[in-house]
């Protein structure tokens, strides 16, 4: 086995009093909660182009990461050295799935065709490491943003041919998931959006968008991959407006082009942020809507108008996503995938681990906190008071579409002024607090 993380061993839970930095402190992957493990609720990933890619450049200043496995060359050999070093991480860690875009694992070949050699040579090499550590693939994606071609865009492109080429890689890269047993399939729409509309057919774009996914599930059905298809919304950045804006537009959209049963979503805390919703909003929004499919976990900074990417380590955030997840019965097939990244200052190799156990451990406490918090009921039964008169014989027949304005007219006449309660909303904030000791 390969030693790129020399001198860190497995990490194992060693309980709340633990001072070892290197130990989970409430991530403990085979306790049970509401009947199920730890492990099976939360469904870990790891974001490869953050762990293995990322060296942790910002606008002003070159990349700090120390990455010994890695040459900076786009050679395969290089690629081969940091999936071993992923898995090797990967395995220390105890995280059972991970993520990737093509690009972040295959070097970019000369055309099209070379392109696609080196994808296949590395979806061998992953599904080597895959059979021999037992982890698995959460979603693969195909990285439309980066490549210069991508600049106005790779679906909603002004040129034909970029669209043509974007969806050569969305095939490839459906194909190198479905081969890996991927769970999931991911559409975030990188530059499918516009810098100006002084430029810019908004409806011909959308149109393309909607084709363009039309296509997809095409192949989707024609290949037989069983995974789901998510989108990420995200309301801007890199462009300055992104058509998957957030939950409800993504929402509006799939309504629009008839594509909602296609599609889950794939729902980021800081892409919620950047949208001036919380990821509460969000999560209800898509678990309104049955959509709620898959999370990208980490958190942006109040200061801080930007996609940060930090690591999720607020407990009350946590919290928060848990009893939503909890409440829509689990993930399913999606899961908690770490779209975050350490900053520049933790450059060490180490700061991998340490990321990655604050951001689980607070997901275990989140889960802990949530379920006690269900078990209580308080907060439930406030919920489900507050609504009661929706369950009289009035309420049933508004719901039920048997009312007309004039019975409705003719029943506030009957009641007088109606009688409201107070919402309770300082009351129930410090009951949900009582459980964050
Ligand atoms: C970018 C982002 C992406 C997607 C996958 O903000 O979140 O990494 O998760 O393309
Ligand atoms: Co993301």
């Amino acid at each position: 086995m390969s030693d790129f993380f020399p001198g860190i061993s497995a990490i194992c839970y060693a309980g709340p009093d633990s001072r070892d930095p290197m130990t989970f402190r409430h991530y403990d992957p085979d306790a049970v909660i509401e009947g199920r493990t730890m492990r099976s609720h939360l469904r870990f990933a790891s974001a490869f182009w953050h762990t293995m890619r990322n060296d942790l450049s910002d606008p002003f200043g070159t990349g700090t990461a120390i990455m010994p496995w890695d040459d900076g060359s786009e050679s395969l050999e290089n690629a081969e050295r940091r999936i071993a070093a992923f898995f090797e991480f990967l395995n220390k860690i105890g995280i059972d799935f991970y993520c990737f875009h093509d690009r972040d694992v295959a070097p970019q070949g000369n055309d099209i065709d070379e392109t696609n050699r080196n994808l296949d040579h590395i979806v061998d090499v992953l599904q080597m490491h895959q059979d021999s550590s037992g982890k698995k693939l959460l979603w693969g994606t195909a990285c439309l943003f980066a490549h210069p071609r991508y600049v106005h865009g790779a679906a909603t492109s002004c040129s034909v041919d970029v669209f043509a080429h974007a969806a050569s890689q969305v095939r490839r890269a459906i194909d190198a998931t479905h081969k890996l047993g991927g769970a999931g399939y991911v559409f975030w729409g990188g530059r499918e959006g516009y810098s100006s509309l002084i430029n810019t057919d908004m409806a011909q774009e959308r149109a393309q968008l909607a084709r363009f996914l039309e296509l997809a599930v095409d192949y989707k059905n024609r290949t037989g991959f069983p995974g789901r298809f998510y989108i990420e919304p995200k309301p801007m950045e890199p462009t300055t407006h992104q058509y998957d804006f957030d939950v409800a537009a993504c929402l509006d959209f799939l309504r629009e082009f008839d594509l909602l049963d296609e599609f889950m979503l794939n729902v980021e805390t800081n892409h919620a942020t950047l949208a001036s919703h919380s990821m509460e909003h969000e999560l209800s929004a898509a678990a309104a809507a049955g959509a709620l499919g898959s999370i990208d976990a980490n958190m942006g900074h109040e200061h801080l108008g930007w996609d940060t990417d930090h690591f999720p380590t607020d407990i009350y955030l946590t919290t928060r996503i848990m009893r939503i997840v909890l409440a829509v019965g689990g993930l399913g097939e999606g899961g908690l995938n770490f779209d975050a990244k350490r900053r520049r200052g933790s450059f060490e190799p180490e700061d991998l681990f340490h990321a990655h156990i604050a951001g689980m451990d607070a997901f275990a406490r989140g889960l802990k906190i949530a379920a006690a918090i269900r078990a209580d009921r308080r907060l439930d039964d406030a919920l489900q008071a507050r609504y009661a008169s929706w369950e009289q014989e009035i309420g049933k027949r508004i719901m039920n579409g048997e009312c007309t304005l004039e019975d409705l007219e003719s029943h506030a006449k009957s009641i007088g002024e109606p009688k409201l309660a107070s919402g309770r909303e300082e009351m129930l904030e410090s009951i949900f607090n009582d459980f964050l000791r």
